[in-house]
């Protein structure tokens, strides 16, 4: 009996720290104690860099994978994290976000993705209203209404299944993004963000976030040969008057077999 209150006593105390480490964890300033970790295996990872492209941000994680985001910010902003050895990874972040110690899983690279483009590119006419989508952090000088870049793909990815993978989109305006929140615009919306792969039409963004997966039909692929992949941002449809293209943001294009 005497034992099994020593048990009890000894995790109760067990307890009381744990809870003890979780809440000074909790009570931190903004953008202080997050950690980069390997996604399957959790383990820290040292030297990733992580960056808010907008603010000019760059820093690296320590030893321990801990890294402090010492930038000013206001409304939705892309961070992303790049590791030799891992998938690219950005995440839509704000001040709600960060308010709390962020922990980051990255996921190694299988060796079958290919990047695009890790810049951060801005799509649009650099006229946009002040409720747009994360408008605050358009400082970017637009590079037109589309992106075209063309690259190589192996025969062996026609085995296989093929996605261009974008890691973080922001500023979409459509209706179904102002449906959703992601927008405070009442009178105008735009038509949806276009992909082409090879010419051909193969999907319309219709809402902003990170990670998303847009499915290459394997019939379109030219093997062995130069691919091309177009993004193209949608326009204003309540704008009549001259064309106003929509102003989006998007970062870490990839391509991902699998
Ligand atoms: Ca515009």
């Amino acid at each position: 009996m005497k034992k099994l209150f020593q048990i009890i006593f000894v995790m109760f105390f067990t307890a009381i720290s744990a809870n003890a480490e979780a809440l000074t964890g909790g009570v931190s300033t903004v953008g202080l104690g997050n950690k980069v970790v390997d996604a399957n295996t959790n383990a820290p990872i040292a030297g990733a860099q992580i960056s808010l492209p907008k603010q000019k941000f760059s820093t690296k994680s320590d030893k321990n994978g801990n890294f402090n985001l010492d930038a000013n910010f206001n409304g939705d902003t892309i961070m992303s994290v790049q590791k030799d050895g891992y998938k690219p990874f950005s995440l839509t972040i704000n001040e709600q976000i960060v308010a709390k110690p962020m922990i980051l899983g990255i996921q190694k690279s299988t060796g079958r993705e290919v990047m695009i483009e890790s810049a951060m590119l801005h799509l649009g006419d650099n006229n946009f209203s002040k409720g747009s989508a994360n408008c605050g952090e358009f400082k970017l000088k637009a590079i037109g209404p589309f992106y075209t870049k063309t690259f190589k793909m192996s025969a062996n990815t026609l085995s296989l299944t093929n996605f261009l993978v974008i890691g973080s989109i922001i500023g979409i305006d459509t209706a179904m993004a102002r449906s959703m929140g992601q927008n405070s615009i009442k009178n105008s919306f735009s038509s949806p963000p276009e992909v082409y792969f090879n010419g051909t039409k193969i999907a319309e963004i219709q809402l902003n976030g990170d990670n998303q997966k847009i499915k290459l039909p394997n019939g379109l692929i030219r093997a062995d040969q130069i691919n091309e992949v177009t993004i193209q941002t949608g326009r204003n449809l309540t704008q009549h008057a001259y064309v106003d293209y929509d102003d989006i943001e998007l970062m870490n294009l990839s391509i991902q077999s699998e």
